[in-house]
Parts: structure tokens; sequence; C-alpha cells
């Protein structure tokens, strides 16, 4: 049988298409009215994460809505210190919640040897999940980086400046790096188990990487990712890595070099000039403004053309610079994908 063409995994490859590849970040979520459904019926969002048939489930819904080129594995960047043993609870409008880590000696109560029960439940939604998408749509497995979960780890929720994370890596960066080289580790191992169960491409999320100064972005942002790269490159050559450094502005490409990463994803506020000139380095996907989809009609069409034609000729993968927030209404998501998928047709 022909290897059949996933549009994304062949654009991260090197063969860009003239209509790019779109997916969205948060394409499964709160948004949907049957990712609610699905969601009351699971009990708790970890339930949810946790449930290989529901999270398959949750993942297709939007896959089946809009023809996304793309389905992200359904779960969450705090899974890796949930399966660590650090105890995890997501409060109805709260957000998570985390008993904090503060001090070295503290990591001793973290269990790299106990997460292959709870991974192994993500390994099997993703199995489902290459089973049960259609041929051509490309598989996207992820995790937090290393920074921007210490950061919740540290906080013991999110926070607005990751103040508690940076305090304690100026303070003792030895100790603090105990915690970044642990989870160097057990992300590898983690995306490493989604590769082996099916995951065509892998996107590391490191949501605050724009809360550091250079100094402490080339250690606690680039260092590790790149280890990251590096030790996954080995086990599986062909696995196209995205990294998303979110808010690192003019450090975005030191991190693509840095790295080795095949793409990257640029937030809303990189201008496109800029994002072009990355696009002649590596592959890049972005940037359009959640909030547009909220907004709609003209508004929403006309700053996709916009970056459309920026892009044209570049490997590029169409997307949004964060996540589709709840109030996105469903039919502006389709006018999007439509406006995308026609361009140039
Ligand atoms: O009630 C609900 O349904 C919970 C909302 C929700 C959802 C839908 C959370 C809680 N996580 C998710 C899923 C999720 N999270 C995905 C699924 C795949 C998809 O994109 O469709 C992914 C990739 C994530 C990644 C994630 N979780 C990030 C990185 C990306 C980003 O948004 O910056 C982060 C920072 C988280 C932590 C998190 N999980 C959930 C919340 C509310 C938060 C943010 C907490 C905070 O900082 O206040």
């Amino acid at each position: 049988m022909p290897k059949p063409v996933r549009k994304l995994l062949a654009t991260l490859e090197g063969t860009p298409d003239p209509i790019p590849p779109v997916w969205f970040m948060r394409q499964a979520g709160r948004y949907l009215p049957e990712y609610r459904e699905v969601r009351a019926k699971a009990g708790g969002f970890l339930d949810l994460c946790y449930n290989p048939a529901l999270a398959a489930e949750v993942t297709l819904q939007p896959i089946r809505r809009y023809g996304f080129d793309a389905a992200i594995l359904f779960a969450d960047i705090l899974l890796v210190p949930d399966a660590l043993g650090q105890p995890l609870g997501f409060h109805e409008g709260e957000g998570p919640r985390l008993a904090p880590i503060r001090s070295a000696p503290e990591l001793a109560s973290l269990k790299p040897s106990a997460t292959q029960a709870k991974f192994g439940r993500v390994f099997e939604t993703v199995a489902r999940l290459r089973q049960d998408l259609p041929n051509a749509t490309t598989l996207i497995g992820f995790c937090g980086a290393p920074w921007t979960v210490a950061t919740y780890m540290v906080a013991g929720s999110g926070s607005s400046d990751q103040a508690d994370a940076r305090a304690w890596a100026y303070g003792d960066p030895g100790g603090f790096g105990q915690l970044i080289d642990l989870l160097t580790d057990v992300s590898v191992d983690y995306l490493s188990g989604q590769v082996q169960a099916g995951a065509d491409v892998l996107q590391i999320f490191d949501s605050w990487a724009g809360s550091l100064p250079d100094d402490q972005f080339e250690r606690w942002v680039i260092a590790p990712t790149r280890r990251m790269v590096e030790a996954l490159r080995k086990k599986h050559p062909l696995v196209p890595i995205i990294g998303f450094p979110r808010g690192a502005g003019a450090m975005t490409a030191r991190f693509v070099e840095a790295t080795g990463v095949q793409g990257v994803s640029c937030d809303t506020s990189m201008p496109l000039a800029a994002m072009a000139d990355l696009g002649r380095k590596t592959c890049v996907q972005g940037n359009l403004d959640p909030l547009l989809l909220v907004a709609g009609g003209e508004p929403l069409e006309e700053r996709t053309r916009e970056i459309l034609e920026r892009m044209e000729g570049k490997r590029f993968v169409f997307n949004l610079g964060h996540g589709i927030v709840p109030e996105a209404p469903p039919e502006h998501v389709a006018q999007l994908v439509e406006l995308v998928k026609g361009w140039r047709g």
C-alpha cells in the first residue's frame, strides 16, 4: 500500500504545500458542545485525560467537524507531575492546583519509576487514535517543556509571572537544575512512548518561555529542549518536533538554531515579517490571534488572508498564536478552516 500523504508531516519534512496544513491548539475543548457533553460524562478533567475511549473521542470531535489536517492527542501538560506523584487537582473555574515543591530535598517525593501506569493510559489513547483517524490525518503527541511544567510544580498553580520558579532558579540553580533534569528525562520517555504508540509528530509546549531573561532562557529553555530533541532524534530519527517557546520574541531564531527542532510555533505577538524570516530556516506555525475567532466575520478573514499571503511559498502550518478560547463560536472556526482550505483554490 502506498504511504498516505499526511500534510502536516510532509510540510515538516520539507515539502511545502500551496495550501498550508491547518490545525489549532486546543481544537478539542470547551467551545465545542460535544466536548462539554463528554466532559460532563467523564467526571473530572483528569478522569477524561486518563480514559482512553473518552480522550480519543474528544480528540476526534474537531476532526469530524472541521477536517483538520492534524489531530492533537487530548491530554494535559500537567499529567507529567501527576504521574510523578505530585498530587494534582482541577477544580471548576479555578485551574490546576498542586502541592508545591520548593526545594531540592522535596524532589525525593517524585517517583519517575511510578509514571508508567498513568502514561500507559495515554499511550493507549494514542494507539486508538492512530487506528480511528483517517489515514491522511497527522497525529500529534505532546508534552510541556521542563521549564513550563516546573513553573506549575513550584508555584502549585498557574501564575502570571512565574515568580516562584524564577526565584528558585536564581537562588539555588543546582537544586532547580535537578528538577529540570528529572523533567527532561521523564518527558523524553513520555514522548518516546507516544511515538511507539503511533504519534507522527511531537510538539513541546513552553508556554512560559517568555518570562526569562536571555541568560536564563539559554539555561532553562534552550538547554533542556536541546537535550530532549537530541535524545528523541536518537530513538526516532524520522519524527519531527515542533517547539512552542511562547513569548520568546527576539530569542526565537536562537531557539530554533540551538535546539534542533524541525518546526517552531509562533505566538500572536510575533510580527509577520519576523515569522516569514524564520520560515527561511525552519517550518513555522502560527499565529492568528485566538480572539479573532471570537469576533469572526471580516476582521477574521482579513487577517487570515494577510498571514496566508505573507507566508506563501514558505514551509508553513496555519495555526493560532495560542489555544482556542471557550468563547469562540464553533461557526467561526468553520469559517476560518474553509478560508484556509480554499486558499488560492
Ligand atoms: O475543564 C476543562 O475542560 C479543562 C480545560 C483544559 C483543556 C481542554 C485544560 C486545563 N487542559 C486542556 C487540554 C489541553 N491542554 C490540551 C489538549 C489538546 C488540544 O490542544 O486540543 C493541550 C495541548 C494542553 C496543554 C496545556 N495545558 C498547556 C500548554 C498550552 C497553553 O495553553 O499554553 C498549559 C499551560 C496547560 C495547563 C492548563 N491545563 C488546563 C488549564 C486551565 C491550564 C492553564 C492553567 C493556568 O496557567 O492558569
